[in-house]
């Protein structure tokens, strides 16, 4: 059965048959659990992984070189890395890509536009050359900062996080894993994937865990790290906007301000216009997946439509604890 069902799974869901000789002994002996889709998880150096990405995660540790003009966005799964991905493309590139009518945002999805670190560029055990990139190169992950690369944490590279609260995060999760389970699975239930979420058991879980480490280095290094949360961002996206390119040290000039460039890069990468576009209806990301799975609302609040009273006091009770102490409201 269980033959059967991988057969039936694309291959960014593939498992164990995936893992490269030279990662099985250390993989193998890993804690390991039930994933939210098909793939176990694995705990390696205190969070949990799929797999593939866990494999990227190793060789991208061991590769990848980052330079002082390196820009990389490091987010909690489902926190609106699509969004942000978006965001900091159009921002950084405005010069190259005046005219949004040629924008290559209209014929890409903003995940091949920046790509991941650990489950695109280092997947499968491959070392990209990335020598032919232009500076300042852009990536994006999900590695806690923990297990992100040493020369990310050495060099001059500037970080843009963003994470989401909880609630919100884990509906978007929940329901983004029921869309790529195959039906001959079967449906896991909200409460145990609620479970398996406050145990931290999540893909780059635990989430609060996540969310604390790099909440300390933006403090203590706030210009290396800005820290965002998407809550915000919706609420006064202008605002944050602004910030983003002041800190990536592009801001907007006067002229720009007058002309309206602001609304217009934040038009461009709004949930609306993305999620319309024939690419993002029905196109595929070269790993496979399709890239409407990454547009579902876009909104903050949905949990108040799934959750019940006690697993948002549950959900509340775990935050406030996690939190405690650090100055950070989610
Ligand atoms: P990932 O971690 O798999 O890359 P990510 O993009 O972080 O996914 O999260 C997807 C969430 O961002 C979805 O939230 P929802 O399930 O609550 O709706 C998705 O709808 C939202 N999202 C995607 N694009 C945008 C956008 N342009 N503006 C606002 N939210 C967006």
């Amino acid at each position: 059965m269980q033959g059967q069902i991988s057969a039936l799974l694309p291959k960014y869901l593939h498992q164990e048959e995936v893992v490269a000789h030279e990662f099985k002994d250390l993989i193998f002996s890993l804690p390991k659990e039930n994933g939210w889709v098909a793939s176990s998880l694995y705990k390696y150096q205190g969070f949990w992984h799929p797999i593939r990405h866990l494999q990227g995660i190793i060789t991208c540790q061991r590769h990848f070189q980052a330079q002082d003009s390196d820009f990389i966005l490091i987010t909690t799964p489902k926190s609106g890395t699509t969004w942000l991905k978006a965001i900091v493309f159009t921002l950084m590139n405005r010069m190259q890509y005046p005219i949004v009518q040629y924008h290559p945002l209209l014929s890409k999805s903003p995940h091949d536009l920046v790509p991941f670190l650990e489950h695109r560029l280092y997947v499968d055990n491959q070392i990209p050359d990335l020598s032919s990139m232009n500076s300042p190169r852009l990536f994006a992950t999900h590695i806690p900062f923990s297990s992100i690369p040493k020369s990310v944490q050495d060099s001059g590279c500037k970080i843009v996080y963003l994470c989401r609260n909880p609630k919100d995060t884990f509906v978007s999760m929940w329901q983004f894993s029921d869309k790529l389970r195959p039906r001959e699975m079967g449906t896991r239930s909200l409460e145990e994937t609620l479970d398996m979420f406050c145990r931290g058991v999540s893909i780059a879980g635990p989430f609060w865990d996540h969310v604390l480490l790099i909440t300390f280095l933006s403090s203590l290094c706030p210009h290396k790290v800005l820290f965002l949360k998407y809550d915000d961002m919706i609420e006064n996206p202008t605002v944050n906007l602004r910030c983003i390119a002041d800190f990536l040290e592009c801001p907007f000039s006067i002229e720009e301000e007058e002309s309206g460039k602001v609304e217009e890069i934040l038009k461009l990468c709004s949930f609306g216009n993305l999620s319309n576009l024939e690419i993002n209806r029905t196109g595929k990301l070269s790993s496979g997946e399709e890239n409407k799975v990454f547009f579902r609302q876009g909104k903050v609040g949905d949990w108040k439509n799934h959750l019940t009273i006690e697993m948002v006091e549950k959900l509340d009770r775990i935050t406030e604890q996690k939190l405690r102490g650090s100055g950070l409201v989610l």
